[in-house]
């Protein structure tokens, strides 16, 4: 069954809610830079858009995070990856709020980049890092910036934080991969190959899709 649209108590139409969009990828294949061109975008045609990014380092759990990429501190790997999940679920309040007064939020990195991190380590399953995240509010739309590791060279070094190695990120990648295979989430890959501004309309398209599609739905939750 499909669901049903929004509607408040009364029976009277509920005011349009935002949509859920989020950008996920490899490094270096712009996500940051697609996430502030599209709200820009959004802005400018008179649609109310915010962007977030998980890690959101500010937070305490945040601070953790940020410390243990920047290796300035260690952290058992099964407690790192349920402090990435809290430092969501700690927003999602926020989150909800924001979607409920019609802001649609443009997030760089979710739950994909929580499970494909922590599963591209050894002794790891998809299955035990998807749990921790089940429930979240699910994207209305998760784009996927396709780029391949000799495009992604031609961008230049990778950084000096935890995970930066084309080894990890080749693993990181075929983790991806295995999510983008479940039906229930709504992924469009995205060739990130092209210039600025050709991922940027590409990815301008399917949000104001996925906005007015989404706009009368209610939210829903992260496999689930
Ligand atoms: P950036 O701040 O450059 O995006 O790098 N990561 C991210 C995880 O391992 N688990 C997660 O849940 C999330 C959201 C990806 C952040 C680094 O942290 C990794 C790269
Ligand atoms: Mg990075």
């Amino acid at each position: 069954t499909s669901p049903r649209p929004r509607q408040s108590v009364d029976g009277v139409m509920a005011s349009k809610r935002g949509a859920l969009i989020v950008l996920e990828g490899v490094d270096r294949a712009g996500k940051t830079t697609q996430c502030k061109k599209l709200v820009q975008a959004l802005q400018q045609s008179g649609r109310p858009a915010e962007m977030m990014r998980f890690p959101d380092r500010s937070t305490t759990i945040g601070q953790l995070i940020s410390a243990y990429l920047e290796k300035k501190s260690d952290l058992e790997d099964h407690t790192v990856h349920l402090l990435f999940s809290a430092n969501r679920w700690e927003l999602v309040p926020v989150m909800k709020k924001k979607l409920e007064q019609g802001i649609t939020l443009v997030v760089d990195r979710y739950a994909f980049s929580g499970v494909a991190f922590t599963s591209a380590k050894p002794g790891f399953c998809l299955d035990w890092c998807k749990r921790p995240d089940v429930g979240l509010p699910k994207p209305d739309l998760v784009m996927f910036l396709q780029l391949n590791p000799a495009e992604a060279a031609l961008r230049g070094q990778f950084g000096n934080e935890r995970y930066e190695t084309s080894a990890f990120q080749k693993s990181v990648q075929e983790k991806f991969e295995q999510l983008m295979k479940d039906p229930s989430v709504n992924w469009k890959v995205i060739d990130a190959s092209q210039n600025v501004e050709g991922v940027h309309a590409d990815i301008r398209t399917h949000s104001l899709n996925a906005i007015n599609e989404t706009q009368n739905m209610p939210l829903g939750e992260l496999w689930k």
